[in-house]
């Protein structure tokens, strides 16, 4: 027995634990939120492995919060891996009596480890010196000190070795965040491309700005905030100059497009609102923006399309997938800006897909190949169960409600229907038996796009409800009845009681 905090079991397991947050503190200070990070790939093979009836749960109830715990989860998981490799080495160095081995091979397993994970050879150090490093400070600790007296020396080396590694820990994470790029839509740079005309889409975007409603509180027509749904809670983070698309498959000639050729070609400026398949029926994953690109139909018939089933598969960096109609596909853009400024990674840079009309899952982002299919097959998220490839369902929904000085009320919102385009929003204030039309913004040129409605009324003395419908350009009445919103996205009228 020595008074050695190493040769303790609790000061082995406290000395690892210390290596695994160290590590992977490491790790995220060299990537920020990026794949290279070393809780990446763990968090990827969670988000997989999810049974389908959780991960809708997690969509559908949790909302983001479902993902932060996956990713606290995967960080978890990452530091009980480096830790173990510690420990490992800890024993397997007391069994062979040798001081190297401890850091050594938790140097070279922690890497080897991460190298396999992340694919990263130079980057995995990240994880592995900073974890090996805390063993050797543990080392040194207990070949530094003293003998007088055993217990609270060892107590003292623990202390040191955690403040040590924790202070590392804080210091690699401040680091990792400043580098974690967020490049949101409103820091992305301007968007400057031969193929694209920034004049026109200023143009459109100022002309959004005036076809607005002249309400205080009410979401704009071009959403200052964009929502976001993916797969993964870290972004791919593509470089440009490495993009390509290739279509592929039942084609004539494949084809591939590098991002230069993407920029020059004729590009257009088009407004589609997005809606994602997994919202509830009054959510917030509705929203709408200018989106630079261009069409992508010129490359399925520079390509020769022979497709069986006349649809395609379309793939992303992410290893998001989804099938759907050729025919949607023909109306679609390769976008790479967006609001007039360069596409942001959070939603797709370089270059995603865009489709008209329908729910949000196939505007594909970090797109990378279109493959034209022989067969049906299933997507990412059909293959969890949803229907969410096709036309986009009817909403108008309810977010502002506002009392005015002189009594009245005014609510408002947004409606869409997708490229049926809305003609009318009718709003009841008694439950839905009668009906009023209430005042919509000035349509915007392009047919995928939702318009601002609101209503002002003298609230009746007591309890009321408010219902609110839209009516597309066809004449269709968006459907009363209520269904929830998996597997084919939500229906029914938004309805809100007033006391
Ligand atoms: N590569 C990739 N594309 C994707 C997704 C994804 O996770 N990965 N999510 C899809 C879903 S479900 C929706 S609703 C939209 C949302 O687009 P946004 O994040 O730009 O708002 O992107 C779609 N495209
Ligand atoms: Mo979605």
């Amino acid at each position: 027995m020595t008074d050695d905090l190493l040769d303790t079991r609790w000061g082995r397991v406290l000395v690892s634990g210390a290596a695994g947050v160290t590590g992977v503190a490491g790790s995220y200070a060299l990537t920020g939120v990026s794949p290279a990070f070393l809780a990446s790939p763990v968090e990827r093979a969670l988000a997989r492995t999810m049974p389908g009836a959780i991960l809708s749960f997690a969509i559908t109830t949790l909302g983001s919060l479902g993902q932060q715990l996956n990713f606290l989860l995967a960080v978890v998981l990452t530091v009980l891996f480096v830790a173990l490799a510690a420990r490992a080495a800890l024993i397997f160095g007391d069994a062979a009596n040798n001081r190297a081995v401890p850091a050594l091979g938790t140097a070279i397993v922690v890497w080897v480890g991460a190298v396999i994970l992340t694919d990263e050879v130079v980057l995995s150090a990240g994880a592995a010196l900073p974890a090996a490093g805390v063993v050797v400070l543990a080392q040194a600790l207990d070949a530094a000190g003293s003998v007088t007296d055993p217990i609270s020396a060892k107590r003292r080396r623990a202390l040191g070795t955690v403040g040590v590694a924790l202070g590392a820990s804080a210091v690699g994470v401040t680091v990792g965040r400043g580098r974690s790029p967020t490049v949101t839509a409103d820091d992305a740079p301007p968007l400057q491309a031969p193929g694209a005309d920034r004049q026109d889409a200023q143009e459109k975007l100022d002309r959004a700005e005036t076809n607005g409603l002249d309400v205080a509180g009410l979401e704009p027509l071009v959403s200052d905030q964009f929502f976001e749904v993916d797969i993964n809670s870290i972004d791919p983070s593509v470089d440009a100059a490495d993009w390509s698309l290739s279509v592929t498959g039942a084609v004539e000639e494949e084809l591939s497009l590098d991002y230069e050729q993407l920029r020059t070609m004729e590009a257009r400026n088009q407004f589609s609102t997005l809606r994602c398949v997994g919202e509830s029926l009054n959510g917030k994953k509705m929203d709408n923006a200018l989106w630079t690109g261009v069409p992508v139909e010129q490359f399925l018939e520079e390509a020769g399309v022979q497709s069986g089933c006349e649809c395609v598969m379309v793939r992303a960096t992410d290893d998001y997938f989804e099938e759907f109609p050729i025919d949607a596909l023909r109306d679609g853009l390769l976008v790479y800006g967006m609001n007039g400024k360069l596409l942001p990674r959070s939603h797709g840079y370089p270059v995603r897909l865009l489709v008209p009309g329908h729910w949000g899952e196939i505007n594909v982002k970090w797109v990378t190949e279109i493959e034209v299919l022989e067969q049906e097959a299933q997507g990412y998220w059909e293959k969890r169960g949803w229907h969410g490839t096709g036309p986009v369902k009817a909403v108008a929904k309810l977010h502002h409600t506002e009392l005015l000085d002189n009594g009245q009320r005014v609510v408002g919102g947004h409606a869409y229907a997708g490229t049926r385009g809305v003609s009318a929003v009718e709003v009841s204030t008694d439950g839905g038996d009668t009906w009023t039309t209430a005042t919509l913004s000035e349509p915007l040129a392009d047919d995928d796009v939702w318009r601002q409605w609101s209503y002002t009324y003298e609230p009746p003395s007591g309890g009321h409800t408010v219902v609110v419908r839209m009516i597309d350009q066809d004449g269709t009445v968006q459907p009363r009845e209520e269904t929830g919103t998996y597997p084919s996205g939500p229906s029914g009228w938004v309805s809100r009681q007033f006391a």
